[in-house]
């Protein structure tokens, strides 16, 4: 088997201390770093699919979380691009109630290497946080918020309803997250809205720019 086949059958196992010797190898075999990326995103909707089906229950999840965390550990280093900076902070985090990481984690990867300094709150961020972290970093320029759950989109509108209402001005609000759309994004008010980490750095830049 492939070593990139190994790893996302890890991932989705939850081997955490096999994946990072499993991506090295696949490196080492010649596969891109983006490519071995989304062959464990892949996992994790393999994973979500089978948690939806009764199949795997909480834990087995978290512990195919942890193993792709570990994945992206070894990836970070290749995936970092231009670091100069140049774009202010970035504040990121995931939203009230909320405590998937995933996919924030890799937006901020992405938004770093778009040349932002990132300030990371974590997840299941209180909405007066968001404000706390505007005021305490300098040049913010970006607000960005990660909510994952249906169920915490209500907390996805109020986090860009607290930063709006702050007064503090100077950046704009990025949202995303699985079940976040454009059209939701315009109807909470964000700046904008991306899909993908790949785009939300993009969309960043084009924000702040
Ligand atoms: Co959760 N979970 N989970 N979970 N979990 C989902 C999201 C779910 C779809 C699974 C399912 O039912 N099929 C489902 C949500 C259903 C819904 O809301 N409609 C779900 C549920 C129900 C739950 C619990 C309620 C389960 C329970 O307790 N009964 C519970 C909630 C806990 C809470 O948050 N309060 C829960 C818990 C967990 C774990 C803690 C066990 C674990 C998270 C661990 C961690 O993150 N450290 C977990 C996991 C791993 C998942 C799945 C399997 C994988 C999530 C993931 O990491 N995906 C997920 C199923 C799935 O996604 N198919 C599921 C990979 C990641 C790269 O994608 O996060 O979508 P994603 O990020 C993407 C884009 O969305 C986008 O870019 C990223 C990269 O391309 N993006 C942004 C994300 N943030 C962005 C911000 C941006 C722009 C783009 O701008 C700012």
């Amino acid at each position: 088997m492939a070593k990139i086949e190994e790893v996302k059958a890890m991932v989705e196992a939850g081997k955490a201390k096999l994946v990072p010797g499993l991506v090295q190898e696949a490196l080492d075999e010649g596969s891109a770093a983006k490519d071995i990326l989304q062959a464990m995103v892949g996992s994790m909707g393999v994973v979500g699919d089978k948690f939806s089906t009764g199949e795997i229950f909480v834990p087995e999840m978290l512990m195919a979380a942890k193993a792709m965390a570990k994945g992206v550990d070894v990836l970070k280093p290749l995936m970092a691009g231009d670091t100069s900076n140049s774009l202010g902070t970035c504040i990121i985090g995931t939203v009230a109630g909320d405590l998937h990481d995933i996919g924030k984690n890799l937006v901020s990867m992405m938004i770093e290497s778009a040349g932002f300094t990132v300030v990371d709150l974590g997840v299941d961020v209180p909405h007066e946080k968001w404000v706390e972290a505007i005021k305490e970093n300098q040049n913010v320029t970006l607000v960005a918020c990660s909510g994952l759950l249906t169920t915490t989109m209500p907390a996805l509108k109020e986090a860009v309803q607290t930063v709006k209402a702050s007064g503090l001005t100077g950046f704009k609000v990025l949202v995303g997250g699985a079940p976040v759309t454009q059209q939701f994004a315009d109807e909470i008010n964000a700046d904008g809205f991306a899909p993908d980490a790949g785009s939300a750095a993009v969309k960043a830049a084009e924000l702040v720019k």
